[in-house]
């Protein structure tokens, strides 16, 4: 009986090391000092928040000798999954992802579980039923940015005006999550109201053409812009220009990201208010990376943090900004 025991041993040793692999991924470990390759499912370039995140990302890979595998998704999900599968494919010890939207990702995730590939989220979050399918998120607080936004221009309006909406990506994250926050802080201001509310994309094309709409629709019935991001909020102020009106003024604008472009048109006082989300997300994300194939565990959320720059400070501040 013990013969037979022991001649089972490693077998039985094999699964027990393949089950721990599989349920606690976040604490795989590689050889210390081994070249790190790691694959890196972004989105698109759709904005000038999103050049900036994919700048500070290769950047940093290169500064750490990581070899990173990129890949551009344009703005579709399945381009991410079969990325991520193609990750898998290659063996890579580690997939970085900025997920386009927060639902679909369960089965390729539990792929990169399977074959003991830690996958860390940047960016955006996902909505999946096992929470250990990613090792971390390294993310800003999206309601709490919306938030920011509406009290910002509660307190410009005092409380009172219509206000049209520019929504991000369907179902991302900081499109769900964003519009949520904002209205969370409308809701203590009857006399603010959201009159129009149509997804730009995230783009400048797209938030000028959707501006374009509302602008014939609702006309001076408006007071305020709410967009999910600067690149939209600067389309919108071509359509205001176009239709004769004076953005910043006749019509306020407040966004999220603080990318330059949003520095110079406060300073030009055509927008009034950004909320920075931060796409300097390079360092954190392979700083988790490096911990997970350590084998350390990272909390879920490695939340990042935001402010919000308006007219008054963007001249002082602009040389600072480092995107
Ligand atoms: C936020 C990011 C958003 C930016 C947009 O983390 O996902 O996507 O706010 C970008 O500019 O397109």
């Amino acid at each position: 009986m013990l013969g037979a025991t022991r001649s089972l041993l490693p077998g039985m040793i094999g699964v027990w090391l393949a089950c721990i692999a599989t349920f606690a991924q976040d604490a795989i470990k590689t050889q210390p000092g081994k070249t790190l390759t790691v694959g890196f499912s972004q989105i698109g370039a759709e904005s000038a928040w999103r050049t900036a995140e994919t700048e500070s990302m290769r950047s940093e890979a290169a500064k750490r000798g990581v070899n990173l595998k990129f890949s551009d998704a344009q703005q579709k999900q399945e381009n991410q999954i079969k990325a991520i599968r193609a990750f898998i494919a290659q063996k890579v010890d580690a997939i970085i992802l900025a997920p386009v939207v927060e639902t679909g990702w369960e089965p390729v995730l539990r792929e990169a579980r399977k074959a003991g590939i830690p996958v860390v989220l940047v960016d955006r979050g996902v909505k999946v039923s096992d929470e250990s399918l990613y090792a971390t998120l390294i993310a800003s607080d999206f309601v709490e940015e919306g938030r920011l936004a509406a009290r910002w221009l509660a307190e410009k309006l005092s409380g009172q005006g219509n206000i049209v909406e520019l929504q991000g990506t369907p179902g991302s994250a900081p499109a769900l999550d964003r519009k949520k926050g904002f209205e969370e802080v409308l809701a203590e201001h009857p006399g603010l109201k959201i009159i129009k509310s149509q997804s730009g994309d995230f783009t400048r094309a797209k938030g000028k053409e959707v501006m374009e709409a509302f602008l014939k629709a609702e006309g001076k019935n408006i007071q305020a812009v709410y967009a999910h991001n600067d690149d939209m909020a600067l389309g919108a102020i071509q359509a205001i220009e176009a239709a004769g009106l004076a953005p910043g003024k006749d019509i306020l604008l407040v966004s999220i990201d603080g990318v330059r472009a949003a520095f110079e048109a406060m300073i030009a006082g055509k927008l009034n208010c950004t909320v920075e989300c931060n796409p300097l997300l390079g360092p954190p994300a392979f700083d988790a990376v490096e911990k997970i194939v350590a084998g350390q565990t990272l909390p879920k959320w490695i939340k990042v943090t935001d402010q919000v720059f308006d007219q008054s400070v963007a001249p002082d501040v602009i040389e600072s900004r480092k995107y």
